[in-house]
């Protein structure tokens, strides 16, 4: 007989959620209490949990089957109805999204801390998810918080674990537990938005040949179901796809230099045609051509401008939306469709309103996520089957299709500089000092520009009304570029200040041209202004997208 217990327990300090959810490291999570007050944390803002169904899973992260252990007890011991969980404990974060809405629930759990490294020494995270299949918005984020300042106990159901492994049904104090397969959902609406037997017919023809880098991650599964399994890729074309608690002691960040492995394949001799990568949780993407990096902003435009030759989107758009931080590139492609695009802050539960409202059908972010209103979360393998789609309906490869975008478009040179692990209080003062300065800087010089606009990021959102202000430092210069300030919300440690700059170019000549030199000049700029080397002490970036 299993018993409910009432454990007392006293606030801990800096369980606010970031820009997705709360992500800190296992020493911290792993003490006693902290999971469990930030899961009754959720449960106390959801109202009366009797009756309520949830899902829960995770990216398979070092923590993961234990915190799925807890929730589920939890759940069990504040009267949950039912809980969904993955096959061990698993759910890519798009797989949660799809299974959220399919099944109705109330919302979900997911375990992940996304791109960052895994393992004892590294990161766990956790986030909600509503009823929609999206992260919460923030007034849930702000609510969940305001739990854990006051929270002085949880319940949990003394019991043994529950079998993860086995697909099926079984009772847990007298809550419903389904151990479902995600894949098999998931795989199933990706056959309902494209054309797989077209997508098939190129991956069967063994002239085409492409590379999926599973990152050691979640996504392993899926990928090998959906490319290997029903579409004929041949066996291997997924790498990396077993999903393993420390990543292979990498970090799942699907970019130019964790995906080593991708890269070196996608370029020398003998390159592959298409390639492709997604993180730890499966929601973002990187895609490459030929010996050639797609960037994502551009990813982004290309495919709203080629969703006509997709058949779940041969109905048109309703709209698109990005992120401030994001390229330009997806407004010229909503000018020309005629369709509205909104400028969101960085997050995607800025997006889930406007899908939810079905203002915009198609949504992405610089940071590596491109995604739908097929579910309210990004997507992964989504995008890479979007390519691929597009790219067999056009019969052109990947390089080409960008390419003829820029040369119909213009191309909007676009990078990101990120200057990790510095002192947080410093980074704070500098953003701080540009908000405050960010009204007066129009007319000065900087460099060999001249500051056009500035202004502190705010939006209201279209649909509730509400307002999220102090969302990046944005300062336009005279020759059409444009620098962005924000500090990231998804560290662990310290702070990380990202510098996100793009200029417009439409002479046909200039499409090829180096990013980084091409952005030089206003990189300067923005760094003398901001006065980066005095505040954070570095004089170049440790990471450059
Ligand atoms: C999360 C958010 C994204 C955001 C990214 C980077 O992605 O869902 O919307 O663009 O973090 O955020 P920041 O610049 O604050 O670090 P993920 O894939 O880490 O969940």
């Amino acid at each position: 007989m299993s018993t409910t217990k009432t454990i007392h327990t006293r606030p801990f300090a800096g369980q606010k959620p970031g820009t997705s959810g709360l992500r800190k490291k296992v020493a911290e999570f792993t003490q006693a209490h902290y999971l469990e007050n930030f899961v009754q944390a959720i449960f106390n803002m959801l109202g009366d949990c009797r009756g309520k169904r949830l899902a829960v899973g995770g990216d398979g992260r070092y923590y993961n089957r234990q915190a799925v252990q807890i929730i589920a007890r939890m759940a069990a011991a504040n009267g949950f109805g039912k809980l969904l969980i993955g096959r061990d404990g698993l759910f890519s974060t798009p797989a949660m999204s799809c299974v959220i809405r399919k099944y109705a629930t109330d919302g979900g759990i997911i375990l992940s801390a996304s791109h960052n490294p895994g393992g004892p020494d590294a990161d766990f995270g956790i986030k909600f998810n509503g009823a929609n299949g999206g992260p919460a918005p923030e007034s849930a984020g702000e609510a969940i918080y305001r739990q854990t300042l006051s929270i002085d106990k949880y319940l949990i159901l003394d019991s043994e674990d529950i079998e993860l492994g086995r697909i099926g049904k079984t009772e847990l104090g007298g809550m419903e537990i389904e151990i479902i397969d995600p894949v098999a959902d998931y795989a199933g609406l990706m056959a309902s938005i494209f054309d797989f037997d077209k997508i098939s017919q190129l991956l069967v023809n063994r002239r085409f040949h492409m590379c999926f880098d599973a990152m050691h991650a979640v996504t392993g599964p899926y990928a090998r179901e959906i490319l290997e399994d029903r579409l004929g890729a041949k066996p291997g074309t997924v790498i990396n796809g077993v999903p393993d608690e420390s990543f292979g002691g990498g970090h799942p960040d699907p970019n130019l230099v964790q995906a080593r492995e991708l890269v070196d394949r996608m370029n020398g001799d003998a390159p592959l045609a298409f390639g492709a990568a997604s993180d730890g949780d499966g929601d973002r993407n990187m895609v490459l051509g030929s010996g050639f990096y797609i960037n994502p902003c551009d990813s982004l435009a290309v495919l709203a401008a080629n969703a006509g030759l997709v058949p779940g989107y041969g109905e048109g758009l309703a709209g698109v939306a990005r992120s401030m931080p994001t390229s330009r590139a997806l407004d010229r492609v909503a000018q020309s469709l005629e369709i509205p695009c909104y400028e969101t802050p960085t997050g995607w539960k800025f997006f889930g309103n406007l899908m939810d409202a079905g203002k915009i059908t198609i949504c992405g972010e610089e940071s590596f996520g491109t995604g739908s209103n097929h579910v309210r979360e990004k997507d992964g393998l989504w995008a890479v089957l979007f390519w691929l789609n597009i790219i067999v309906e056009s019969r052109k490869p990947a390089r080409s299709i960008v390419r003829e975008h820029w040369q119909r478009f213009g191309r909007d040179y676009f990078t990101r500089h990120d200057f990790e692990g510095i002192d947080s209080a410093r980074a704070a003062e500098m953003i701080e000092r540009l908000r405050e300065r960010a009204s007066g800087l129009a007319g000065e010089r900087a460099g060999e520009l001249r500051i056009q606009a500035a202004d502190d990021f705010a939006y209201t959102d279209p649909v509730d009304g509400s307002a999220s202000t102090g969302q990046g430092v944005r300062i336009f210069f005279d020759d059409g570029s444009r620098a962005v300030f924000r500090l990231s919300g998804t560290g662990t440690a310290n702070a990380t200040l990202r510098l996100y700059c793009d200029k417009y170019e439409t002479d046909p000549s200039l499409m090829e041209l180096d990013t980084q030199r091409t952005l030089a000049q206003s990189l300067q700029a923005a760094g003398e202004i901001a006065g980066i080397a005095e505040f954070t002490g570095r004089t170049a970036p440790d990471v450059i997208t």
